[in-house]
């Protein structure tokens, strides 16, 4: 099989949805559920932070999302744990600058599977592409509270000079994302947006999910 193709990655990063279950208000698989209903085009395992799950009870809510996100033809891609998305054979995974490059981790996942990089520079986002990113998420672009060691706000910014240099590699801005302040981070040319609270932490998550998905089609 081969990589997936940047049209299909593009529509696929439209309405990004990343989380874990510290960051759900009801059950996750209610959450992800309610969210599938409101249009999300991918979905990211990520689950962090004290109180998250591990061992078995980890594996096993991976999976509960993994059949849901099946059932409704949404990508499932995982949060880091090269080991767990070969395991589950999950459609891809998501990495930092501190983990494996995507070289490796094609290697060991195979060349038609999802892989997305964090990048905040420009050399960081070309070493991703040269190493075979299939997408870059670039953050924070707002203020964020769902992730302890983010790097300093930037805006729009980096979006924009990635863009300006020429890269065209399928991205996402993440961080502080809503519905109010999504516009301009498409504007600056992302793909899509990719957010945890403003969708899991919905008291409405089906109409937070419907509400991103007007403001970005418009
Ligand atoms: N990565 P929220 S910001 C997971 O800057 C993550 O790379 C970021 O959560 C980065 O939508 C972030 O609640 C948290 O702000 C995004």
């Amino acid at each position: 099989m081969k990589r997936i193709d940047s049209g299909k990655m593009r529509r696929l990063l439209k309405l990004y949805f990343i989380m874990g279950s510290v960051n759900c208000r009801k059950s996750p698989l209610d959450t992800l559920a309610e969210a599938i209903d409101g249009g999300i085009t991918l979905f990211q395992f990520r689950e962090k932070g004290i109180a998250s799950f591990t061992g078995l009870a980890y594996m096993e809510l991976a999976q509960q999302l993994q059949r849901r996100c099946r059932e409704h033809q949404v990508p499932f891609i995982v949060n880091d744990d090269i080991e767990l998305a070969a395991a589950l054979d999950a459609d891809g995974v998501h990495v930092g600058q501190d983990d494996a490059p995507a070289r490796s981790i094609r290697q060991r996942l195979g060349a038609h599977k999802i892989i997305g990089v964090s990048a905040h520079t420009p050399e960081e986002a070309k070493q991703a592409i040269a190493d075979g990113a299939d997408y870059l998420g670039v953050g924070p672009v707002y203020t964020t509270s769902s992730k302890d060691d983010a790097e300093a706000v930037q805006g729009t910014a980096v979006i924009e000079e990635l863009r300006r240099i020429g890269l065209t590699i399928p991205l996402v801005g993440i961080g502080g994302i809503n519905a109010n302040n999504a516009a301009p981070v498409i504007r600056a040319g992302a793909d899509g947006i990719s957010v945890i609270s403003a969708i899991a932490g919905a008291a409405d998550i089906r109409g937070a999910a419907r509400e991103f998905l007007r403001v970005i089609r418009q």
